[in-house]
Formats: structure tokens, C-alpha cells, sequence
């Protein structure tokens, strides 16, 4: 069996991994072993010319450092204030800057030139994300001929959104040179398909194969999963929360989200405000705990988007708090994942509300945690990409509050029966189409494609 090597911006190297990718691929990587290869989280001056090595997992690990320059030109500009927001369908946070873009080019070819020398001719390379669009370009410049693949985690935009690009031609040309696309849910490879269409030379010549800027690519939907048996055992035996008694009896309605725009964060807050306004018999009854863990907090709209929050939990609490009740929890600092996941376990509903989103892992974590006799509901928004498989939760359009209070006031009310089939199907799925299905079915077609 041909090594696996997979690149992805971020290494990590501590505890506590707070994002999406980093769950799934550490999961993925833990089966299957391989190489991850990926950002060490170090700023320096002059980085190495080569891979630092650590050892210690149960796969081979290596990273590089950033110069302050790349950071702030390649993660900071290019990748966060005009590919993020952008595929987030928020064109108006886009910045940009001549030299983001030349400095996203700089880290990708840099990554190539650091990579190439430990490859073995018979590797698959699975790249993730999208810091590194242009790597599959920079790497076949460098010789390397073997199956390369790319998963983007987060959504594809449509045509609109990719003619607010500096250069949109160059991101399609970049995507030509990998053998298999992979996208979260059918909406990126519509988009992607369309606005391929509208803005390059690109043809649908059968089946999920495209001929795009000359070259043959195949693109496809895996939508990505959590390690659903493990992430049960540890809810199971989460720690019995002393933290608990903030709840004085009170039902808990659990949001956990990297503090970022995306996330309907605000309106969430908003629709609970609403619902405390309209139904005044909830009052003591439910308490609102938001887990928002900081990131990005040098990108300006990161630094509103705190500012907005926490100004709105302030006021709402204002406005309803008893000297025995504080209506929403605001805890804006990364917290143990078994004390997280105990914590979903008691929660009677999980709010998953954001306005885009790639797939969203949390509304997966919520099921599985749950007790399966008495389970919690889940309300998720329908832009993101879980909603395309996760039709038996409450599915909302985040930007309404009166439709998003109403299922709150629907999951407090729903009968345990209810509850109950509906968390059913929802673990089937869940379980079926776990982080080991999603690289299973994402690597097989990737050797499909490459005669291996
Ligand atoms: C990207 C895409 C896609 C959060 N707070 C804490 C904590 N977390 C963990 C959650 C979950 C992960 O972080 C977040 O994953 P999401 O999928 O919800 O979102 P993104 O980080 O935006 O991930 C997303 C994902 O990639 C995978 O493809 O689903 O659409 O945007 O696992 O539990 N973990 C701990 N403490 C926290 O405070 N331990």
C-alpha cells in the first residue's frame, strides 16, 4: 500500500485541537498512518530550509516555520481576508493586497521545494484547504507525477462570489493540476462547476470528469465525518460536570463555534433574545451556553465580530437576567473536548446556526454525545453543508429570528418520543458516514483515478 502524505496549513503539535480539519484529519491519519506535513505555528526570522520532524504519534509528523512576512501575507491576507470570507459568501470583508497574493504564491511554492525531497515515487498526496490551491501546480513543476488530491473543507463559491477575485482564472488554473476535487456537499461542486463555466476554458465531459484550462480533472462529494464510536465512549464517561450548577434546574441550549462571522453567532443571540421577549414562561427555564474559543484575532473582522458578541450577551443578560439566572453563558476561551463533550450530552438542544459552512462538525459531535433513551434536538441551519444529510434535525434559515425562536420553542416542547426518532436516524447516519468513511471513500477514488 503507496504511503499517504498529507499537507495541510496547520500542524498540530499541542492539545486541544479547536478546528474542524484538524479533528477529522488527526482521526483519518490515526487509521491509516502516513505523513502529515503542515505549519508549525512558529513566526520566525530566517525559517529552516528543511522539515522539522516529530516524533511521538502513531504517524510520522514534519513542519515548517513561517517568516512574519509569509504569516502576515499568506495566512493572515491572501488565505483569510480574500479566500475565507470569499467562499463564505462575504465579498464585502475581502482585502485585497498585491502582496497577499504574491505571498500566497511565495508559501505554496515554498512548501513544494520543503516537500519534494521526502517524497517516495509511489506516494499519494492529499492536500487540504484552501491555503494551498497552488501547491498540486508548484509541486508537478517540481517532477512529481504521482496522484495528487485536494479536499476543500469549506464551501466552493458560485460564479459571483469568484469574479470578486484579484485573479479568478489562476484559482481554476491551480485546481487543474490535482486528479480528484473534493468538495463537502453537492451545492461546492455545483458551484464550482458553474463557475468554472462562466469564468474559464471549461467543459463536463462525463461524469464527475472535467476538462478545465486543458487538463483532465475529476471532481466529487465526500462529506466529511467525525470518529462517531470514539466521540460516544467519550461522553459517555465525560466528567460529571461540577460546572453543572449554573443550571439550577434550567434546560441548557448548547452552541460551540470558533468565534468567526460565519457562524450566525449574533443572529443566534438575537433569535434567543426574541424568544425570551415572546414566551416569558421560559424565563428560568432555559440557559444559553455559547462556547466561541478565539481565532484569527489579528484579521480586523475577527476583532467586530468579538466586539458585536460579546456587546449583545451583555445587553440580552441586561435585559432578562435574575439575581438566579443569567440567561446566556458567554465562554470565550477553548475548553477540553471530554468536558465538551459532556457537555453536549446535556444539553437538550444544540444550535448549529451558522450562515455558511462547509460541512460543520459540532452538529455531528451533538448527536453522537447524546443519550439515546432521552436526547437533546438539534437546530441547524440549512447553509450548512450537515444539511444536506441531517434532515431529521430542526433545519432553520439562520437570518429569520422568528423562524430560529420558534424552534427553540418547538425543541423545549418536543415529546421524548419525538425526540427520540429523530436522534435515531440522525446517529444512523452519523455513525455510517463517520472521518473513517470520508478518507475511505476520498482516498479510494483518488488510486481509482491513477490505475491504483
Ligand atoms: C472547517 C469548516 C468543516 C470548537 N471549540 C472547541 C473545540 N471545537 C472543535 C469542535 C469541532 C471543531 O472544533 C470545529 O469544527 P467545525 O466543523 O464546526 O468548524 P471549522 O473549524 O470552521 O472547520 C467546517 C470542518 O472544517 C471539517 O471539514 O466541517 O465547515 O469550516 O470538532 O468540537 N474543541 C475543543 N474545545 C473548544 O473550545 N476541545
Amino acid at each position: 500500500m503507496s504511503r499517504l502524505v498529507a499537507v495541510s496549513n496547520r500542524l498540530p503539535l499541542g492539545d486541544n485541537p479547536s478546528g474542524g480539519l484538524v479533528v477529522a484529519l488527526e482521526d483519518a491519519l490515526r487509521s491509516s498512518g502516513g505523513l502529515w506535513v503542515g505549519f508549525s505555528g512558529e513566526q520566525v526570522d530566517n525559517p529552516a530550509d528543511d522539515l522539522t520532524w516529530h516524533p511521538g504519534a502513531s504517524f510520522e509528523r514534519a513542519s515548517f516555520d513561517l517568516s512574519r512576512r509569509d504569516y502576515q501575507d499568506y495566512y493572515l491576507g491572501y488565505s483569510n481576508s480574500v479566500l475565507w470570507p470569499l467562499c463564505h459568501g462575504r465579498a464585502d470583508l475581502v482585502r485585497i493586497e498585491p502582496a497577499h497574493l504574491e505571498g500566497y504564491r511565495r508559501v505554496n511554492a515554498r512548501i513544494a521545494e520543503l516537500l519534494v525531497p521526502h517524497l517516495k515515487p509511489d506516494d499519494r498526496i492529499w492536500v487540504q484547504d484552501y491555503h494551498l490551491f497552488g501547491l498540486a501546480a508548484e509541486l508537478r513543476r517540481r517532477g512529481v507525477e504521482g496522484p495528487i488530491g485536494h479536499f476543500l473543507h469549506i464551501p466552493f463559491p458560485g460564479p459571483g462570489d469568484c469574479a470578486a477575485l484579484p485573479n479568478p482564472a489562476e484559482l481554476f488554473d491551480w485546481l487543474s493540476h490535482y486528479d480528484l476535487l473534493g468538495f463537502q456537499a453537492h451545492r461546492d461542486l455545483s458551484n464550482f462547476t458553474e463557475s468554472a463555466r462562466q469564468l474559464v476554458e471549461a467543459d463536463q465531459t462525463e461524469h464527475c470528469h472535467f476538462r478545465l484550462c486543458g487538463r483532465t480533472v475529476r471532481a466529487g462529494v465526500f462529506p466529511i465525518g467525525i470518529d462517531a464510536a470514539a466521540f460516544m465512549e467519550l461522553a459517555r464517561h465525560a466528567p460529571d460536570e461540577d460546572e453543572m450548577r449554573f443550571l439550577t434546574g434550567a434546560q441548557m441550549m448548547i452552541g460551540v463555534d470558533r468565534l468567526d462571522y460565519s457562524k450566525g453567532i449574533p443572529q443566534r443571540f438575537r433569535a434567543f433574545q426574541l424568544l425570551l421577549e415572546k414566551i416569558p414562561d421560559l424565563h428560568e427555564k432555559i440557559v444559553f451556553l455559547q462556547i466561541a474559543p478565539p481565532t484569527r484575532e489579528e484579521v480586523e473582522a475577527y476583532r467586530d465580530i468579538r466586539e458585536e458578541t460579546e456587546h449583545l450577551a451583555g445587553r440580552i443578560n441586561g435585559q432578562f437576567a435574575t439575581i438566579n439566572w443569567t440567561p446566556i453563558r458567554f465562554i470565550h476561551r477553548p475548553i477540553p473536548r471530554n468536558v465538551l463533550a459532556g457537555l453536549y450530552r446535556q444539553g437538550r438542544i444544540g444550535l448549529v446556526t451558522p450562515l455558511a459552512d462547509g460541512m460543520n462538525l459540532v452538529a455531528k459531535e451533538y448527536v453522537a454525545a447524546q443519550d439515546e433513551d432521552d436526547p437533546g434536538v438539534l437546530i441547524l441551519s440549512r447553509f450548512a453543508g450537515a444539511a444536506e444529510t441531517m434532515d431529521r434535525a430542526l433545519i432553520i434559515n439562520p437570518h429569520d429570528p422568528w423562524e430560529l425562536a420558534g424552534a427553540m420553542a418547538q425543541a423545549m416542547r418536543m415529546s421524548r418520543e419525538e425526540r427520540r426518532s429523530r436522534h435515531a436516524d440522525l446517529l444512523a447516519g452519523v455513525v455510517e458516514r463517520d472521518v473513517g468513511w470520508w478518507s475511505r471513500t476520498y482516498l479510494d477514488a483518488l488510486a481509482a483515478g491513477s490505475g491504483g
